[in-house]
């Protein structure tokens, strides 16, 4: 039964957890943590926030990523000392290039050295343990006293959930959080600390932008990570709209819908190679848009028209680090604009009302021009299908056209999977929130983890949370299947099983081509065949239901419809493991 009083330093944490509305806490157990892992039990009953129990920090750090970006609020993760928080520290950095706001809480050994047990306190207690990850967290803290923990607390909810978002890392230590409360210590009201109204640009910046959109003949628009916030899609369709503008989505979430006539992602090279004007929206690479890659000379070449203006709204001079060079390199910007794109872009389009200087027919000989363009790129998507439909090994297009005609009709939600930008080009993603992105800091082993805390926002909603799951990521975080099992979430695992790690494949084929070596070598240290592993047995060794390995296109619609009724009716997750061609 749970006690309505904190009597320990790490009831109060609970409590702080709990008015902040933290449902779940994903963790591995740890004994510089036992004091709250004790306190999520024995004093709130394990509910709101609940354990969602992970067999590697990494992954639980991954579920908090997932979870955030599906919910739109953080969830903590608790890593034990020293070790719990190397393991997450991966996990921690794709959180932080994802811009994903995390509470990172751990515990550590005494920092009063008379009170520490032998050997393993010492081996486990650092000076101070944020040192490890403060190059990719928004913050740390290691509060010294319980009376200092709302205010640790507070301020790290806040600092994660400002823009631009991030994971925050707390440590707290164990002597305070089993200490004895001799008074009661109040909790605040959550309410007093919200983070700040969402940063505006300067009224003439948003003149000028509005100015220089209406008068361009040739304009682009990039969106990385507008899709972070659903009505900011909203706002990016209605100032599409307005002067038919044609948006490239860059894919850290979705943008823009691939629905939309002036869509046309794909156009990429063309669209920006002819632009007299491009505005860029939370573009992560900004320069890497602006220029393309020459391997065979290794020099990066303009891809635009050097009188072309570039306008960049993005928040991410604020997050600027000076340890990995996640900023990205230095592109040449005519009109920078720190601002939120939530309030930014209605604020643009009401400008270029008020300002009326487009020219309508300019515009609706655009539209028209830019509709035959958005019909075009999707006739030549699916034409890749039709040519690579029975291709053996099956094809990249042929699985995902199998996966979209078999959820099509459900409530679905592609949580994690890429996959090499197919259910982009061959699903209908009509609207904000059906694709969550990728991993953020390029570092593997994201899926796994990121799709269950994401299907935990839709436990019991009916929708089917979709992940298309590489092999090589799969084999970093493999435990998480038993968390998705465990949780009972309603998560659709389908195996994208090229059996080897293709990205680096290519790499090593592309040096063995620069050097004259043999090509077949590609494969070696690549490959992973022998033995091949069985993800449909792993799946029900822990406690999914599983699929596969199949190899005939005609055999995946039936193992999905399979895989789905398990999902649909019996609310446990599933897996198909599909053996496809690499590439
Ligand atoms: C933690 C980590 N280790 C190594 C790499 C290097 N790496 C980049 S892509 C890749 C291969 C990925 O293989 P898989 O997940 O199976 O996807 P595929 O490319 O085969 O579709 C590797 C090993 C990385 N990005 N992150």
């Amino acid at each position: 039964m749970a006690d309505s009083r904190a009597h320990y330093g790490s009831d109060l944490i609970v409590d702080l957890l709990k008015v902040l509305g933290i449902d779940y806490v994903a963790l591995n157990p740890g004994s510089s943590f036992r004091g709250i892992h004790d306190s999520l039990v024995n004093y709130n009953g394990n509910r709101n926030p609940e354990i969602v129990l992970c067999c590697h920090e990494e992954i639980a750090v991954s579920v908090a990523h997932g979870y955030a970006k599906a919910a739109g609020k953080p969830m903590a993760a608790i890593v034990h000392n020293v070790v719990g928080l190397q393991h997450a520290s991966m996990a921690i950095y794709n959180a932080w290039c994802d811009k994903t706001p995390i509470l990172v809480l751990g515990g550590t050994g005494p920092m009063n050295a008379s009170a520490r047990r032998p050997w393993i306190d010492w081996i486990h207690t650092a000076l101070v343990q944020g040192n490890l990850v403060r190059d990719f967290v928004k913050w740390d803290d290691q509060p010294m006293g319980v009376e200092a923990f709302p205010s640790s607390i507070m301020r790290g909810y806040r600092t994660a959930v400002s823009e631009p978002k991030g994971p925050v890392y707390l440590c707290f230590d164990v002597t305070d959080q089993e200490a004895v409360l001799e008074r009661e210590i109040s909790v605040p009201d959550p309410s007093r600390f919200r983070p700040a109204a969402p940063l505006q640009a300067e009224r003439d910046a948003i003149k000028e932008a509005a100015r220089l959109l209406s008068e361009a003949r040739t304009p682009v628009i990039l969106a990385d990570y507008v899709g972070t916030n659903n009505e900011a899609v909203s706002s990016l369709v209605e100032l599409a709209d307005l002067l038919a503008l044609p948006v490239i989505d860059l894919g850290a979430r979705l943008n823009f819908p691939n629905t939309h006539p002036l869509n046309l992602t794909g156009k990429n090279r063309e669209l920006l190679g002819s632009a007299d004007l491009i505005l860029g929206l939370d573009v992560m690479d900004l320069y890497g848009m602006l220029t393309y890659y020459d391997s065979a000379n290794q020099i990066s070449m303009p891809a635009i028209d050097p009188n072309c203006k570039v306008i960049h709204v993005t928040l991410a001079d604020l997050s600027v680090r000076g340890w990995t060079t996640d900023f990205q390199a230095l592109a040449p910007v005519d009109l920078p604009i720190c601002a939120d794109t939530g309030v930014f872009l209605p604020a643009l389009t009401e400008e270029i009302r008020r300002q009326g200087k487009f020219s309508r027919s300019v515009v609706e000989d655009r539209r028209k021009h830019h509709a035959n363009q958005h019909k075009e790129i999707r006739a030549r998507w699916q034409n890749g299908l039709k040519r690579r439909w029975d291709e053996r090994p099956i094809s990249p297009p042929r699985l995902a056209h199998e996966v979209w005609q078999a959820i099509k009709n459900d409530s679905w939600l592609l949580v994690s999977g890429a996959f090499r930008g197919w259910p982009e080009r061959l699903w209908d993603w009509d609207r904000a929130g059906l694709f969550l992105g990728g991993y953020g800091g390029g570092g593997l082993g994201y899926g796994p983890g990121a799709s269950v805390g994401a299907s935990l926002v839709h436990r019991g909603t009916g929708t089917v949370c979709v992940n298309l799951q590489p092999d090589g990521d799969l084999l970093y975080t493999t435990s998480a299947l038993w968390t998705a099992a465990n949780t009972g979430v309603p998560l659709l695992t389908v195996m994208t099983n090229n059996r080897t790690y293709c990205s680096d494949e290519e790499h090593q084929e592309k040096i063995a081509l620069e050097r004259g070596r043999p090509l077949e070598n590609k494969v070696v240290g690549m490959r992973m065949e022998k033995p091949p592993v069985d993800f449909g047995n792993l799946a029900r060794s822990f406690g999914l239901s599983g699929e596969g390995p199949i190899v005939e296109p005609d055999k995946i619609g039936p193992a999905l419809e399979r895989a789905l009724k398990v999902v649909r009716e019996e609310g446990r997750p599933a897996l198909v493991d599909v053996i496809i061609q690499p590439a």
